[in-house]
């Protein structure tokens, strides 16, 4: 136990947590917790997406995206249509990295086509006390908890579940900024103008975010991955001051289950991200699999990273990178993209990168 936790609320009494539920496909847990498997487990970051015709189609029934996702049967539907479609060796649940700062009374709408927008931003420290935390806040995120219940016991134990939640940092940027950005500068600034506001908003996304995925793990979640997509924004110091202790809060707090820290553009900080309580690193395709290796000392499972692009390229080209890739790593890997599969990308040539990765034979 840390000094960091927030207090634990008791699990919501209806349908009781199936953790219970054997895990058929071990591939993905043994590789996350360092075996040597006979090829590396393999899934995409947003493999639960338009991608597939089915998400699509479902996506019809609900022109808003958040009434999607606090829909769980709708969020435990998507969740589980990439194991059926592509036969990847873990789902991840269906749901956003910005249900907490809405969870934390910060309201967003997501524009189609556009992505997030918030309303009011984060600018003082007025906007900051106003804000709920910790297992308060974790409480209004009931829906995705009953969303990984239900994924848990319609996957019946084909694969494991992960569980996922933005990284501070990153959730930080877009309740500052109010939306994606180019530079995000103004969350870039509050980290030189207002330091110590800053670090009380990072503490207070962080205390929720520790709530939300222990309920996440208490209704089933297998494993968990952060997202900190703008972990590249940040020069080294910064990313030491601002990202990396909350990161280490988060670790330290969940030792129940394999952790993933997905830090995008944060190649300077290898060595750092291997210092943290995780078992796996996640990598963009910036990233050479050597470098990687080097900087980590092999102390971590690896996952990622090829360039999303490949996936629009010919079956052959695609099966030649894969391949490569996995070679490069040469075991202690999760096959995966440098981040998630973009929207328009062809079917096929997903189904051809996880097709290679599951006949390559070490
Ligand atoms: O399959 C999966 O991976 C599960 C579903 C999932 C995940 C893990 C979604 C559904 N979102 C996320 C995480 C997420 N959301 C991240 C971290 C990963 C990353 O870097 O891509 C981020 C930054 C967001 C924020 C977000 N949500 C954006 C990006 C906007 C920006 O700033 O550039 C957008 C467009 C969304 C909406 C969203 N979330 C998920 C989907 C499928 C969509 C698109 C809506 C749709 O296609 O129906």
């Amino acid at each position: 136990m840390t000094t960091n936790q927030s207090p634990v609320t008791n699990p919501p009494t209806t349908n009781p947590p199936i953790t219970s539920l054997p895990v058929t496909n071990y591939l993905f847990l043994r590789a996350a917790l360092g075996e040597t498997t006979e090829r590396p487990p393999v899934w995409l970051m947003r493999q639960a997406g338009r991608i597939l015709p089915q998400y699509r189609a479902l996506r019809q029934r609900f022109p808003d995206f958040k009434a999607f996702v606090k829909t769980p049967d709708a969020a435990a539907e998507a969740t589980l249509q990439p194991i059926d479609e592509l036969g990847v060796d873990a789902a991840i649940v269906f749901s956003d990295i910005l249900v907490i700062p809405e969870a934390m009374g910060l309201d967003y709408e997501m524009i189609e086509a556009k992505g997030p927008r918030f309303p009011k931003t984060i600018e003082n420290q007025q906007d900051v006390s106003m804000l709920r935390s910790g297992a308060e806040a974790a409480l209004s995120l009931e829906y995705v908890y009953e969303a990984i219940r239900i994924s848990k016991r319609e996957l019946a134990g084909r694969v494991p579940l992960i569980g996922f939640a933005g990284a501070p940092w990153t959730i930080l940027a877009y309740m500052v900024e109010g939306s994606g950005s180019k530079t995000f500068s103004k969350a870039r600034r509050l980290l030189y103008t207002q330091p110590v506001l800053a670090h009380e908003l990072l503490q207070k996304i962080t205390d929720t975010t520790i709530a939300y995925l222990r309920h996440q793990v208490l209704a089933g979640a297998d494993l968990l991955q952060l997202f900190d997509s703008w972990a590249g924004e940040l020069p080294p110091a910064h990313y030491r001051a601002f990202a990396l202790p909350y990161l280490r809060q988060i670790c330290e707090a969940l030792p129940e289950v394999p952790k993933t820290v997905f830090a995008k553009g944060a190649w300077f900080a290898l060595e750092d991200l291997a210092a943290l309580p995780c078992q796996i690193v996640g990598l963009d395709w910036n990233i050479s699999p050597e470098f990687a290796k080097q900087k980590t000392g092999g102390h971590k499972v690896l996952q990622g990273n090829l360039d999303p692009c490949t996936l629009y390229a010919d079956t052959k080209t695609i099966e030649k990178e894969t391949r490569a890739m996995i070679q490069a790593f040469g075991g202690k890997h999760i096959a995966n993209l440098g981040h998630g599969v973009y929207p328009d990308t062809p079917l096929d040539g997903v189904k051809a990168f996880v097709g290679a990765v599951k006949n390559y034979d070490v």
